[in-house]
């Protein structure tokens, strides 16, 4: 994507401006929230598939995030294919064995009591789609030669978020899994080892009988999550 010549620098007179008036904004902020409260981390999915077209769309603005010099240290893979999520939940269930079984330590097992998990991942294989994000440390030219990405942790931190806003306001539930390591996920999926797994992101439809765990919908006030100094 990117040409090995230096870039230079080139104004654009800001394109798409919202120009909207104080109240028209205020609704909005408001409307948004209202969407965004009502998204739910979910484990129980149904078998209702989901078309490829809905993942693109999401992922297509998963990259429209900020990041570091603009460079995208991303990459998605969605995965549609039984037999491949199959493999990504036995590698995760491995991982989580250990991490379940100890590995963790007592403080981390004893926080995720209310949450209720452990090293069973039905969801893996139930979920019509993972979508695995990876970071890129470095970038290449189109010649072949390197550059370093800067901010990666941040730049796709961000993309994940617009990704799991976007695929609430398409409908759809998701889950954000973390197994650690996650290095069994490169050669799986095909991607060179300078990429790191940052997370699995399942997706889909909720199952008739989901749930979800009561103390995940307690959110911390807003008082408590925000100083103003005007
Ligand atoms: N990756 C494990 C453990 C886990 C850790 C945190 I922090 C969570 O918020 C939830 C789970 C798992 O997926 O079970």
């Amino acid at each position: 994507m990117f040409a090995r010549e230096h870039i230079e620098y080139e104004a654009l007179d800001l394109p798409d401006r919202m120009d909207l008036t104080d109240d028209q904004m205020l609704a909005s902020a408001q409307r948004f929230y209202d969407l965004m409260r009502c998204r739910h981390t979910v484990r129980d999915y149904s078998d209702r598939p989901v078309a490829r077209a809905v993942i693109e769309e999401c992922i297509r603005t998963a990259g429209t995030a900020p990041s570091g010099a603009n460079h995208q240290p991303w990459h998605f893979v969605a995965i549609s294919d039984p037999a491949i999520k199959k493999q990504i939940r036995e590698g995760a269930e491995e991982e989580e064995r250990r991490f379940y079984e100890g590995g963790a330590g007592d403080e981390w097992l004893k926080a995720l009591e209310p949450i209720g998990t452990n090293d069973n991942k039905p969801h893996l294989e139930d979920a019509p789609w993972l979508i695995v994000i990876f970071a890129q440390r470095w970038g290449e030219f189109d010649d072949g030669t390197r550059f370093k990405n800067y901010y990666v942790p941040e730049s796709t931190g961000i993309a994940s978020g617009f990704l799991l806003a976007a695929l609430h306001h398409a409908g759809l539930v998701s889950l954000t899994h973390t197994p650690n390591p996650m290095k069994f996920l490169n050669p799986l999926l095909g991607r060179p080892d300078h990429e790191k797994p940052i997370m699995i992101v399942a997706v889909g439809h909720p199952s008739e009988d989901a749930k979800v765990p009561k103390v995940a919908k307690i959110k911390k006030p807003l008082d408590e999550i925000l100083t103003i100094a005007e």
